[in-house]
């Protein structure tokens, strides 16, 4: 299959690299990481240690069957412009936060699958990505229900080796996910410490509450989503993540602009039902990033 990676920094060239071997993949990213990739090929170190190549590593997509949409939430809306001509059938979205798959949709004709992925990943320097934690991709019709897409899709996945589960419930788990990471990534950003850090203590109860506040703007928005089930979800994640620094905390370390308009920011714009401490925590983070100007 021809897929294309467009976002080809730590998770993507992780992604692409695993399907290089399966299929003609093409990793569209930035200088001078998709230099080195083009040079030398993908070293992939930690759990996994291989070195890939993927048939191309660009900044400009190319035609595609499959795109996989790995770009930071905010950047959603440039990469569908920039994968309009590559036309692909499918394209699947693997990012964190709420409204990317309607954005994706309102441009490209494909088909727009919705996707979570637990993978870990790190971009070492230019050409190598280390995996700090051997995952799985889940991934389905972003409306719920039977798709012969998210099939096809989940297939490929599974034959570039990656553990795919094709579901018929994607809503209830892009909420799921949203909770999980409302409820770790701006509290390990603003407090500078590893997912661990929220296993116990008052960290992990602030986390909690935001997580169950998730849960219930989802139940209002008439998805299925108990508060146990959401805080269970947290609780698991925090755990098999211990070690790592969530995508925020990584954000902040490098004064870049961070993902809490999708996150934490989309449960306030969606929520009928107070929701004090995702309206903390993003205006904590909203205030640092203009503290620094990147917003
Ligand atoms: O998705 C993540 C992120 O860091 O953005 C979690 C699940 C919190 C893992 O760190």
């Amino acid at each position: 299959m021809q897929v294309v990676v467009f976002g080809a920094g730590s998770l993507g060239s992780l992604i692409g690299g695993l399907l290089a071997d399966e299929h003609d993949v093409t990793l569209v990213g930035r200088e001078p990481h998709v230099g080195a990739v083009r040079e030398r090929g993908l070293e992939i170190t930690g759990e996994i240690e291989t070195t890939t190549r993927p048939d191309a590593a660009t900044t400009v997509p190319g035609s595609a069957e499959l795109a996989i949409v790995t770009v930071k939430s905010y950047d959603t809306a440039e990469a569908a412009r920039a994968l309009w001509a590559a036309d692909p059938d499918v394209v699947l979205s693997l990012q964190n936060g709420l409204g990317n798959e309607e954005t994706l949709a309102g441009t490209l004709n494909g088909t727009v699958l919705a996707g979570t992925c637990t993978y870990g990943a790190r971009l070492v320097e230019p050409g190598v990505v280390e995996c700090t934690g051997v995952g799985t991709v889940t991934l389905g019709s972003r409306s719920g229900g039977r798709s012969d897409a998210a099939e096809r899709t989940g297939s490929a996945f599974e034959r570039g080796g990656i553990d795919t589960t094709v579901a018929t419930d994607m809503p209830r788990r892009l909420w799921e996910k949203l909770a999980i990471n409302a409820g770790i990534n701006a509290i390990t950003a603003l407090a500078r410490v590893e997912n661990g850090a929220l296993r116990d203590g008052p960290a992990s109860e602030i986390a909690a509450r935001a997580a169950r506040e998730v849960a219930r703007v989802a139940r209002a928005s008439g998805i299925d989503l108990a508060d146990e089930r959401a805080v269970s979800a947290l609780e698991g994640v925090v755990e098999t993540t211990a070690p790592n620094r969530s995508s925020m905390y990584q954000d902040l370390v490098a004064e870049r602009r961070t993902e809490i308009d999708a996150i934490n920011g989309a449960v306030i714009e969606r929520a009928s039902v107070p929701v004090p401490v995702n309206e903390t925590l993003t205006g904590l983070v909203r205030a640092w990033e203009r503290e620094r100007n990147v917003r």
